[in-house]
C-alpha cells in the first residue's frame, strides 16, 4: 500500500475526519485479532496503529501479519522502539519527541533505525510527537526519560508544533498518554492547528463519542484511540461505519 500521507492530505481537503485504532503488542492476545478486526472493519475507523512504549522484540511483526490477513486498512507503526520495526505494516511515523530534550529521542533512534529501514518497503512519515502532561506520570515520560510540556504552558506547544513544521516534519501529534485521565484540551488542540499547514493528530485519553467530536471539532485531523476499545470493545458500537454516523462525527 502506498501514498497513505497524500490519502490523509485528501481526506483533510475533502472535509473527512479520521480515526485510527491503536493496538499495542504488548497489551494484545494475538487469538483476539480476528474478532477485533472485524469489529474495526466495521467502524468509522479509516487506520490501524501498532505500537507501545514497551514491548517485547519480535511480537510486533506477528501481530502485523496477523492483522493484515484480516483487513485492507492501512497499518500504520507507531513504534517506541526501532525493536518494533517491521516491513509487514505500510507506513512508519518517523517520531521525533520534540517535546522532550532527550537526544536518543530526537535523532538517535532514528540513526538506529536506518539499516533496518533500508531493508523495508515501509512509507515513512516524519512526525513531530509531542507530549502534553495530563495529571498523571505516563508510560512514553518512563520509558523516554523526558517530562511533557505543561498543558497551561500554551505557547511553548504552539512553538514546539510549529518548530516540528518548519524542520520538515509532515504530521504533528499532540499526545496525552495512553490512558490518559484527560484528554489534550480542545484549546491546545484549536490553537495549535491554527498555526499549522501539515495534518494535526491528536490521541491519549480519548473514550468515548462526546470526546472524538471535541478533539475533531477543535481542529484534530486524525485522532487516535486505543485503550477505550481495550477495554471496552461496545465503543465499537458507538462508532459503526454507517452514514450517520459519520455526518455526527465531524458535525
Ligand atoms: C497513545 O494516543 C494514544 O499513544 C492513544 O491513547 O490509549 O488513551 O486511547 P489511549
Amino acid at each position: 500500500m502506498n501514498g497513505i500521507y497524500r490519502n490523509i492530505q485528501a481526506s483533510i481537503k475533502n472535509g473527512e475526519k479520521l480515526l485510527a485504532v491503536l493496538i499495542d503488542p504488548d497489551k494484545f492476545q494475538i487469538e483476539r485479532v480476528e474478532e477485533f478486526i472485524s469489529k474495526v472493519n466495521t467502524s468509522v475507523a479509516t487506520h490501524i496503529f501498532v505500537g507501545g512504549s514497551i514491548v517485547e522484540e519480535d511480537i510486533t511483526q506477528v501481530l502485523v501479519s496477523e492483522i493484515k490477513k484480516n483487513t485492507n486498512l492501512p497499518i500504520v507503526l507507531f513504534p517506541g522502539d526501532v525493536t518494533q520495526i517491521t516491513n509487514k505494516a505500510d507506513a512508519l511515523l518517523f517520531l521525533s519527541l520534540i517535546s522532550g530534550r532527550n537526544p536518543e529521542y530526537l535523532i538517535g533512534k532514528h540513526v538506529e533505525a536506518i539499516s533496518k529501514l533500508r531493508k523495508t518497503n515501509l512509507e515513512v512519515i516524519p512526525t513531530g510527537y509531542l507530549l502534553i502532561e495530563n495529571g498523571k506520570e505516563t508510560a512514553v515520560e518512563k520509558v523516554t526519560g523526558t517530562k511533557p510540556i505543561p498543558r497551561e504552558r500554551i505557547q511553548e506547544i504552539i512553538d514546539t508544533a510549529k518548530a516540528g513544521e518548519l524542520l520538515g516534519m509532515k504530521l504533528i501529534y499532540l499526545e496525552a498518554g495512553s490512558g490518559a485521565k484527560v484528554p489534550v484540551t480542545n484549546q491546545i488542540i484549536s490553537l495549535v492547528k491554527q498555526e499549522l499547514e501539515i495534518p494535526l493528530i491528536v490521541g491519549g485519553g480519548i473514550r468515548n463519542n462526546e470526546q472524538l467530536k471535541n478533539a475533531y471539532n477543535s481542529g484534530a485531523d486524525l485522532v487516535v484511540i486505543g485503550t477505550a476499545f481495550e477495554e471496552d470493545e461496545l465503543f465499537f458500537e458507538e462508532i459503526k461505519k454507517n452514514k450517520e454516523s459519520r455526518i455526527k462525527m465531524i458535525e
